[in-house]
């Protein structure tokens, strides 16, 4: 099988990407390229920094790189926590902490406010340091005013994709496998294949 280099550091996007990716690729991460450069997220967009990801990695290792740049818009506060959703509580932060923040920032708003909400995600395949293709999946839902769940990683305890009434933290990883971002863009990225092997 091809293999793919997942450019990313974040053992759940790779876990998740992995599954929906089985018996397409042999699928790495960048744990196992220590030496990989870290890269500077400086994107005003999850386009933009999901092709930054894939450029250098693929620069770096001469194979195919695919990068996944994602995270949470919350309408009400203007689409926060959006492109820094992994930074919202500073450049260290863990989950915890920037749910904490959300929480606040939630709290904070007037009783009425909507609480619509999205998870983006933005896929940049490239090789050679030259990005060949981008595929992007969203879900809607809405943000809750609690943690719910021990599930996912990141805002999954805070956020209920729309047809459903529990958080991504209490749903099984394979509904929200189903019907994520994630898996909407890696749909799109599926079908291209069909029409662009990699060799
Ligand atoms: P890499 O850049 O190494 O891939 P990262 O976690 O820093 O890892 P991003 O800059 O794309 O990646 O930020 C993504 C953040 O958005 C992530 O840390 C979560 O806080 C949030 N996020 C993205 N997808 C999510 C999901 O499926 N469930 C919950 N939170 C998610």
């Amino acid at each position: 099988m091809t293999p793919l280099i997942l450019a990313t550091r974040n053992a759940h996007k790779t876990a998740e990407i992995s599954a929906m990716l089985a018996g397409f690729f042999t699928v790495q991460d960048l744990h196992a390229l220590p030496d990989a450069p870290e890269i500077e997220e400086t994107g005003l967009t999850f386009a933009a920094n999901a092709a930054l990801k894939a450029v250098a990695i693929s620069a770096f290792t001469d194979g195919w790189a695919l990068a996944d740049d994602s995270g949470l818009e919350v309408d009400a506060l203007g689409g926060a926590p959006g492109v820094h959703s992994a930074r919202y509580a500073g450049p260290t932060a863990t989950d915890a902490a920037n749910n904490a923040l959300l929480l606040a920032n939630l709290a904070a708003l007037p009783a009425d406010a909507p609480r619509t909400a999205r998870f983006r995600c933005v896929l940049a395949l490239a090789r050679r340091g030259e990005v060949v293709a981008t595929f992007d999946g969203t879900v809607e839902g809405r943000v809750v005013n609690a943690l719910h769940g021990p599930g996912g990683f990141g805002y999954d305890p805070l956020f209920v994709p729309d047809g459903h009434d529990r958080t991504f933290g209490e749903l099984s990883a394979d509904v929200k496998n189903a019907i994520s971002h994630r898996s909407r863009a890696l749909a799109g990225f599926r079908a291209w294949l069909a029409d662009h092997p990699l060799a």
